[in-house]
């Protein structure tokens, strides 16, 4: 396959759907320049003193480790001043950022976690940055209100996710079709891998945490004997989503994050991790629930809404929503 590079296949895209402008070229540059510099770091992470935790705790109640603050801050601030935002959230920031005066304002929001599944980096396994791009609803340069960001998941102009592995793979949508591109460090460059990517309409791994079972309402507990007592089935849990996902997405299953007791919204982020990843599979073919109906439906009610997800092959989430409608 000839080197394609996301630059020459968002110019080959861009020509197709003139409303795209330079503006969001640039963004999604920036974007890619933020995760070869994450990567950097991921790959040294053992060398440089960036493993473990800082002692604080996030907006999420999570401990912070030292590898999510250098990927946040990374991600801060190269897309402030990338020229095409009015405004960032964070996963790891409690409030909306609005890019600062001083910075050419865009019209477009970055929704992002810098570094989903970041406890993995202590033991060398995948994490990843997962991204979410909505354009701005009021007018051009007008202060930027939280209204205006908290759109349902069907409004995303793009969606995607950087996965720091074996390979640093982005994986990206436009809305016309799931496009892998990988890393090739010798150039520095994300060359075309995975064109048009489409996920299976069922099987291979159901991947959930079952040390939960214990909290879980009866609809979860049918939804997992449901793939237990699948011939075909396997179950692979990494603990870093966008791995979880990648791996649903090449090979089909179904990824699930039940609600429970405790969480009874569930433990994932609907704007900086559902949307984006639901975004993504319905352009692959796939589908997106919290049991009951379609994420990218759902708006919002704050920031950092929480949602129980259930995403990956058609055929498989369906049989989930079929359970979770008895209950
Ligand atoms: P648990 C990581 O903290 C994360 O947000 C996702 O990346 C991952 O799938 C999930 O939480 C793991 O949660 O409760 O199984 O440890």
């Amino acid at each position: 396959m000839a080197d394609i590079t996301v630059t020459e296949h968002l110019l080959l895209h861009q020509k197709r759907t003139p409303q795209a402008t330079g503006q969001f070229t640039g963004l999604l540059y920036d974007l890619i320049l933020s995760g070869k510099s994450i990567a950097r770091r991921i790959n040294r992470a053992g060398l440089l003193d960036i493993l473990g935790g800082t002692g604080e705790v996030n907006v999420q109640g999570e401990n912070v480790q030292k590898m999510d603050v250098i990927a946040n801050r990374i991600m801060l601030y190269r897309m402030e001043r990338c020229g095409a935002l009015c405004a960032m959230s964070s996963e790891e920031e409690a409030d909306l950022i609005r890019v600062a005066p001083e910075f050419p304002q865009g019209d477009y929001i970055l929704i992002f976690d810098p570094l989903d599944g970041s406890s993995n980096i202590d033991v060398n396994v995948n994490v990843g940055t997962i991204f979410s791009i909505l354009r701005r609803k009021g007018e051009h340069g007008s202060e930027v209100t939280l209204k205006e960001v908290l759109q349902p998941g069907c409004q995303q102009v793009a969606a995607g996710y950087i996965l720091y592995g074996p390979s640093t793979m982005l994986v990206l949508s436009t809305g016309q079709g799931v496009h892998g591109f990988t890393l090739d460090p010798g150039v520095g460059e994300f060359l075309l891998s995975h064109p048009n990517m489409r996920i299976p309409d069922v099987g291979r791994y159901y991947s959930v945490n079952d040390s939960y079972w214990r909290y879980w309402d009866g609809a979860a507990r049918e939804s997992l004997e449901f793939f237990r007592s699948r011939e075909n089935y396997s179950s692979r849990y990494v603990g870093a989503l966008v791995a979880d996902f990648h791996r649903t997405l090449l090979c089909g299953g179904i990824y699930m994050y039940p609600p429970e007791k405790r969480k009874p919204e569930g433990k994932l982020r609907m704007m900086c991790e559902a949307a984006p990843l639901a975004f993504l599979v319905e352009q692959a073919g796939g589908k997106a629930s919290d049991g009951y109906g379609r994420i990218l439906d759902r708006t919002p009610s704050h920031l950092h809404a929480r949602t129980p997800l259930f995403i990956g092959s058609s055929q498989d989430v369906e049989a989930v929503e079929k359970i979770y409608a008895k209950y």
